[in-house]
């Protein structure tokens, strides 16, 4: 009865998340502007020039820049970043999700990945996964990063699966509304993701069982 499950990979197969923002930091306060955690959140899921834009809006330097100053800089953030990259392990697959893909598969269940980044295939090799998702869409597969439906819809479209039957799972706002506008069920880890149909707050929280559950009575009250 369920159809497929898309998984994103920043911060729900692996903490990259966190390297994504130690990256920006750094960049960020070459040019005087300060980040954290809490505005962090607001750049995952979102693609490397978007991320970009909301840095520069957020110290209000939005017109300071020209376009290939602003290349130079997003190419220096994601030389930083893979850097932390070379230290990726199949160690730092995060809690519970090998169970929880197994436990899709040994069903029969289509998984797939949807990533904005354009380096998910390195992370993926880095992690001894690379064989594991029926079907993987990145940046270069599609035009519009998340919140757009685009990339959820296109792997759904590939796994032939109906949205509608079918399960997404994320740990970003603007991934969990990709989702949403998709029309599927969409799971969050997290604990800000009021959007979401069902919510844990960390990865070893995710099962199988609990998951479909919680998609049946979603069904139901619709
Ligand atoms: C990820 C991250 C974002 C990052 C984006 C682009 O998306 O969540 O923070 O900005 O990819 O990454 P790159 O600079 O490597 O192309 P996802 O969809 O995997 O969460
Ligand atoms: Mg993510």
């Amino acid at each position: 009865f369920i159809d497929a499950v898309v998984f994103d990979l920043d911060g729900v197969i692996t903490d990259t998340a966190h390297y994504h923002f130690l990256a920006w930091r750094d960049l960020a306060r070459e040019i005087n502007i300060d980040i954290d955690e809490m505005f962090n959140e607001r750049l995952k899921g979102v693609s490397r020039m978007a991320s970009l834009e909301l840095i520069l809006q957020e110290g209000n330097r939005q017109n300071d820049f020209s376009l290939s100053e602003k290349e130079e800089m997003a190419e220096k953030k994601n030389q930083h970043y893979c850097q932390f990259l070379k230290q990726l392990t199949p160690h730092d697959i995060l809690p519970g999700i090998i169970e929880l893909i197994t436990a899709i598969k040994s069903e029969g269940v289509p998984i797939g990945l949807a990533s904005v980044s354009r380096n998910a295939s390195t992370v993926l090799k880095a992690l001894q996964l690379e064989d594991t998702f029926d079907y993987v869409v990145d940046a270069s597969k599609v035009k519009k990063s998340k919140p757009d439906p685009e990339i959820f819809l296109t792997a759904c479209n590939q796994l032939e699966a109906n949205p509608k039957r079918s399960i997404g799972i994320e740990d970003a706002s603007a991934g969990i509304d990709s989702i949403k506008a998709s029309e599927m069920f969409a799971v969050g880890v997290g604990n800000t993701l009021f959007k979401s149909d069902y919510q844990v707050d960390a990865t070893n929280e995710l099962n199988w069982e609990v998951i479909k559950a919680e998609y049946i009575k979603s069904v139901k009250v619709t």
